[in-house]
């Protein structure tokens, strides 16, 4: 499909497109405040694709060189982008592995995020599980940021994504060395039966209480 400009608004939260290469000439991708729009093939554009207002693109496939010029830009795990320019006050998530993502020239004067550093540290650890898990258990909100397998829900899958490929570890593993032993037991010990606790203190399920439910992890 071919369009000079492509312009997602509306008063639902989520579009989808999805198929065939999407060209659009013009280069220009708008998508309004409060909406998600996700492209889950090819982007093609003989100009720089531009997105502008403050909605959030979703890229699930390759596109060419893109400018961020408003909103939020998710580079799925399975997407890839040539050059990426992130402008100011603008914020692009990269969900797949940073260096993969972008095939050309990253500029930065944005907000960058790494996939699955959900608290901006810069690293990944039990403070990002407790974020998705307290993500999972509140919050109704799409939130891209969290949608570590692209799909457009952010659910089990993406807990399991963080915990299992990213951190490359286990339910159980409380000081995240990457297996499940005597050492986390410890944390488990310690922690059981206090609530306010964290994947840290042995809390895995995401309840904020350190149990019996932990323990049979
Ligand atoms: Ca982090
Ligand atoms: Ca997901
Ligand atoms: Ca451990």
């Amino acid at each position: 499909m071919t369009v000079s400009l492509l312009s997602i608004r509306g008063i639902q939260d989520d579009y989808l497109l999805s198929g065939s290469s999407l060209t659009v000439t013009s280069g220009i991708i708008e998508v309004l405040d409060g909406v998600t729009a996700s492209i889950d093939a090819s982007i093609i554009s003989p100009a720089r694709i531009t997105k502008v207002d403050p909605g959030t693109l979703h890229v699930i496939g390759s596109a060419p060189d893109v400018t961020v010029n408003a909103g939020t830009l998710v580079v799925a795990s399975t997407g890839t982008v040539q050059d990426l320019t992130i402008g100011v006050g603008t914020t692009t998530v990269l969900n797949g592995a940073a260096g993969t993502a972008v095939n050309g020239n990253l500029i930065n004067n944005g907000t960058l995020v790494v996939g699955g550093d959900l608290n901006g540290s810069g690293a990944l650890e039990a403070g990002d599980i407790d974020l998705m898990m307290g993500h999972l258990a509140t919050s109704a909100d799409y939130d891209a940021h969290y949608d570590l397998v692209p799909d457009g829900v952010v659910d089990q899958l993406d807990a399991d994504d963080l915990i299992l490929s990213r951190l490359g570890t286990r339910y159980g593993d409380a000081n995240l060395d990457g297996t499940v032993d005597g050492g986390d037991f410890n944390q488990w010990s310690q922690n059981r039966f206090h609530s306010g606790t964290g994947w840290s203190h042995a809390a895995f399920n995401g309840d904020g209480v350190t149990d019996v439910r932990d323990f049979n992890v």
